[in-house]
């Protein structure tokens, strides 16, 4: 494309992916709106946009929360489209449409589809129906003890019981014997009744040591998809992802391969747009399972930018201005080496609690085969509102042992000062055994403490 794809692109975000989209939209030559809270005021990515909005007080509620705020900046500001980034807005069916409505292009998918892949249970029949292997399970949302008891007696225990709307584990009740489902089942809908808009629940089989797998998906309003491989997000804590990589050390080719078609089929018979993230989970015998989409550019896109060489967030942009994929790609996708990444969270080491504060010296590290995606900067502050991720390390290498070999390189050069971090305990993690022979699951951090 000969011109820029927007005129001003307002970003309705924070932290190390606002200074993200910054980077795209300088790339892109689009100026750029942020907006910012109070806590924000002295932060990277108010000081390198071309243009920052106070909006609101630190909490989030009132601030990157807050619609309205948010709309009306852009229409001072005139800017023409928004990037919501991760979390806050990202997945929200009302800012989308108010940004419709407002003629205000909403870099993401359509109000319709964030609508349809929140609800978990649609999701998953959406995807069944297209041939993606789902786990046996409820047809839809639970409609009491009974059918639970019957579905659970078909399938076999362990089974799980999971809130429709929910996400991040919350609304989710495992179930080993047929006398705890009336009891867990009350609790899941109560649970989720408080935590989401809907106390819908539905039921699948339980896989106890699964591995988390997610690919990377583009697609572009004029019915052209491409699958950009797979993330492994196995290595979490309390549903909190600490590292993730590319390729998947444990996906079979062929799993993948068949996999990858259905769901590339499937992605366009559903219309979805933009760039998303279908998750998968793996049983110990190598077979996905697809468990839901998130419908936002995600934390840990960068390794998937590395082996693919592919700009995630300025995909995103061009899509949303009607480009076609095969113009943006400009070729067939191919997959290089293997690339990991680390969040380094500013977190007590011994509580996980956060730990924010001001941080007094810096040394980010570099070299060949690092990228640091950071709004991290000596003498700023990481402030008690919002998540604790200071900086995101992705080492990239010509096969996974190069990665990790300058992934632990670059942890020694990596000093923070004044607030705690997970640096030792990322330090530990590329140094186990296990997770150097690639044999881990979701369970790799809680097994340490047993
Ligand atoms: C599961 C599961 C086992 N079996 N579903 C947790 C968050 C939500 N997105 C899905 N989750 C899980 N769903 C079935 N049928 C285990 C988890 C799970 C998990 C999944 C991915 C990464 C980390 C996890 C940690 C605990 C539980």
């Amino acid at each position: 494309m000969a011109s820029a794809p927007f005129k001003q692109i307002l970003i309705a975000n924070r932290g190390e992916i606002a200074l993200r989209v910054i980077c795209a939209c300088k790339d892109l030559g689009i100026p750029t709106v942020a907006v910012f809270s109070e806590a924000d005021r002295d932060s990277l990515p108010v000081r390198f946009a071309d243009k920052a909005i106070c909006i609101g007080p630190p909490k989030s509620a009132r601030s990157y929360l807050d619609i309205p705020s948010i709309i009306s900046a852009a229409e001072i500001a005139r800017v023409d489209a928004i990037h919501p980034g991760y979390g806050f807005l990202s997945e929200n069916e009302r800012f989308a449409e108010v940004c419709r409505v407002s003629g205000i292009k909403f870099i993401g998918p359509t109000p319709e589809i964030i609508a349809a892949m929140g609800i978990k249970e649609r999701a998953r029949a959406i995807m069944k129906e297209h041939g993606v292997p789902i786990l046996p399970g409820s047809a839809g949302v639970l409609s009491g003890p009974e059918e639970g008891l019957e579905m659970a007696e078909k399938i076999g225990y362990p089974v799980i019981l999971k809130a429709s709307a929910g996400g991040g584990g919350r609304g989710m009740r495992i179930v080993n014997r047929a006398e705890d489902l009336p009891g867990l089942l009350t609790q899941a809908q109560q649970e989720a009744g408080a935590s989401f808009s809907s106390a819908d629940v539905y039921l699948e089989k339980y896989i106890g040591a699964p591995r988390h797998i997610e690919f990377q998906i583009l697609a572009d309003e004029h019915g052209n998809v491409e699958i950009l491989g797979e993330r492994d997000c196995s290595i979490q804590r309390r549903h909190q992802k600490l590292l993730e990589e590319s390729p998947s050390p444990a996906l079979r080719p062929e799993v993948r391969t068949r996999v990858m078609a259905k769901l590339r089929e499937a992605i366009r018979a559903i219309g979805y747009t933009n760039a998303g993230t279908v998750e998968f989970l793996m049983d110990e015998q190598g077979d996905l399972y697809f468990i839901e989409v998130n419908a936002r550019i995600q934390v840990e896109h960068p390794v998937t930018e590395a082996v693919t060489g592919t700009d995630l967030v300025k995909a995103q942009i061009r899509i949303a201005a009607g480009e076609r994929l095969p113009d943006i790609l400009g070729g067939p996708v191919e997959f290089r080496g293997h690339a990991i990444e680390c969040r380094i969270n500013a977190e007590n080491p011994e509580t996980f609690a956060p730990s924010p504060g001001r941080i007094t010296g810096l040394n980010l590290p570099g070299g060949v085969g690092i990228r640091v995606d950071t709004h991290a900067y000596q003498e700023g502050v990481i402030p008690p509102y919002y998540d604790s991720l200071v900086a995101k390390l992705i080492a990239h290498g010509r096969d996974r042992a190069e990665a990790i070999q300058r992934m632990k390189r670059a942890l020694d050069l990596f000093v923070v000062e004044g607030i705690h971090t997970s640096i030792p305990l990322h330090k530990r993690i590329l140094n186990d055994p296990d997770f150097v022979a690639g044999h881990f699951d979701t369970n790799f951090i809680k097994r340490w403490h047993a």
